[in-house]
């Protein structure tokens, strides 16, 4: 589902994604938010708004923060504002293929326990031509739910 018109509320797109899926027994729907900053708290509420209004249709079974490797220690302070705003159960650790390996990721999963639970290796590849580009993610360590790196 895409907006209905330029500018509309995120969170109104977000009802409506659900209110189809309700209406076309559709079990599962992925929300992504785009391009949020944590220090532009206009776009912080909206995401709690987001929130808010899928909860009261159906339950959310996981919320993942996409956290970039390469993000240094200010990563700890973004990933807060996005968990106070989010209930974020589950990190995703991006770009592990390259040189750094986000060790700012630890000091957040110290501090909140919430478990990394996928690792992101890659911008993916094609495996043949017209076939459908193949995910690079894998899942973390399913005992520690640590990086594996
Ligand atoms: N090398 C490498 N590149 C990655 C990885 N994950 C994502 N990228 C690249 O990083 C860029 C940004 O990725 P997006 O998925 O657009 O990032 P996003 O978090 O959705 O960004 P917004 O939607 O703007 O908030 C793209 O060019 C991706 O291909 C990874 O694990 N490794
Ligand atoms: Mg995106």
């Amino acid at each position: 589902m895409r907006p209905q018109q330029e500018g509309q509320d995120p969170a109104s797109v977000a009802y409506q994604t659900i209110e189809f899926a309700q209406r076309e027994g559709i079990e599962i729907v992925i929300v992504d938010t785009a391009g949020r900053l944590h220090t532009k708290g206009g776009l912080m509420d909206e995401l709690s708004k987001i929130r808010r209004v899928i909860e009261k249709q159906a339950p959310i079974s996981e919320v993942l923060l996409v956290l970039d490797a390469t993000t240094g220690q200010n990563g700890v302070m973004q990933a807060e504002a996005f968990l106070e705003h989010a209930g974020v159960t589950g990190l995703v650790l991006t770009k592990l293929d390259g040189s750094a390996k986000g060790g700012f990721v630890l000091a957040v999963q110290e501090r909140t326990g919430i478990p990394v639970k996928l690792l992101g290796q890659g911008e993916g590849s094609t495996t043949s031509p017209g076939s459908p580009r193949t995910s690079s993610f894998r899942p973390s360590s399913a005992e520690t739910g640590l990086p594996t790196t």
